[in-house]
Formats: C-alpha cells, structure tokens, sequence
C-alpha cells in the first residue's frame, strides 16, 4: 500500500553539500517526492517535531542542532515507504549503521546524523503536518505529466 512519510535533511547534511546525493537515493529506489523546501527550523517547528524526547539529557542540543540551520524538508511517497525509508537510513547511530546505508555513509555521530525519517504512520502524519500544509503537497504526478508530455 502507498504510504507517505517526512525525512529531513539535518542542517549538517546540508551544510555538507548532501542535499543532492541523499535525494538521489530516494528517487532511484522509486519514491515519489511529494514534497520539497529549505527552510529555517523555527524553535516552535523544532520542539513540537522532537517533544517525545523532551526533558531528556540530549534534548537542548537537539533543538540548538536541528534550528542551527536550514533543513531540506520532504514528504515522499511509495509501497513500505515509513519502513524502508529507515532501512535506507539506518540505525540512529552510525557505528551501527549497516553498510550501503546512509547514516553508514555519511556520519559519524549520533548526534550529528544526516537525515530523520519518520518512524510510524502516526509520526509521519504529525511530522509532515509539522513542515507542510496539504496543499504545499503534489500527489497528482502522474496527471501533472500527461498535460506536458500529451499538451492536454
Ligand atoms: P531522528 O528522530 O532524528 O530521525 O532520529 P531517530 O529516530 O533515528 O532517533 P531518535 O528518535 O531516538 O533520536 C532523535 C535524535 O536525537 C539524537 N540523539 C538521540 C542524541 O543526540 N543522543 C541520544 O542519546 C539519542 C537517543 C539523535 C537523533
């Protein structure tokens, strides 16, 4: 079943030039990009996305991490995607990373790892809500193409 969820380009990824590389490897598994920006985190944005990890001892460097630099937001869609989006991104830790994955590839800390991606259906849903409104979202590619491909 298709299933949308919202990654993040952490503001280390895009200071790292990554950008162009981690959204490559979304788009040759198959995803489809919904949803695209680079935005300034705002504290609001950045405590509500984090506010299951609240009060924990890594929280306020969380938060001076994740609004201490635009971040490449996006919603994208497919089969599995919430899960398999995770598996392209590997464990949280890099060290435990699997190999090929993108945390493996590119990051070295736990604090500092490249990229988020939703964890659950629930979370992808209040993530997304967080960074986009329903309408900043194209679903409809495949319409969107036949009117250029076709002049319809
Ligand atoms: P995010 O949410 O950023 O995609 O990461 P994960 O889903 O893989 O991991 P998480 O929610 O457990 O952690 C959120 C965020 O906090 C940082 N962190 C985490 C940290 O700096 N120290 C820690 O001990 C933990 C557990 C890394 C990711």
């Amino acid at each position: 079943m298709a299933e949308r969820t919202f990654i993040a380009i952490k503001p280390d990824g895009v200071k790292r030039n990554l950008i162009g590389k981690i959204i490559t490897r979304f788009e040759e598994k198959g995803y489809k990009i919904i949803g695209l920006k680079l935005l300034l985190p705002t504290l609001e944005m950045a405590e509500k996305h984090y506010e299951e990890h609240k009060g924990k001892p890594f929280y306020p460097r969380l938060i001076e991490y994740i609004t201490s630099g635009p971040i490449v937001a996006m919603v994208i869609e497919g089969c599995n995607v919430i899960a398999e989006a995770r598996r392209m991104m590997g464990a949280t830790k890099p060290e435990a990373a699997e190999a090929g994955t993108i945390r493996f590839d590119y990051a070295v800390s736990q604090e500092y790892n490249i990229i988020h991606g939703s964890d659950s259906p629930a979370s992808a849903e209040r993530e997304i809500a967080i960074y986009f409104k329903e309408e900043e979202l194209c679903s409809d590619w495949n319409t969107m193409l036949e009117i250029v491909t076709n002049g319809k």
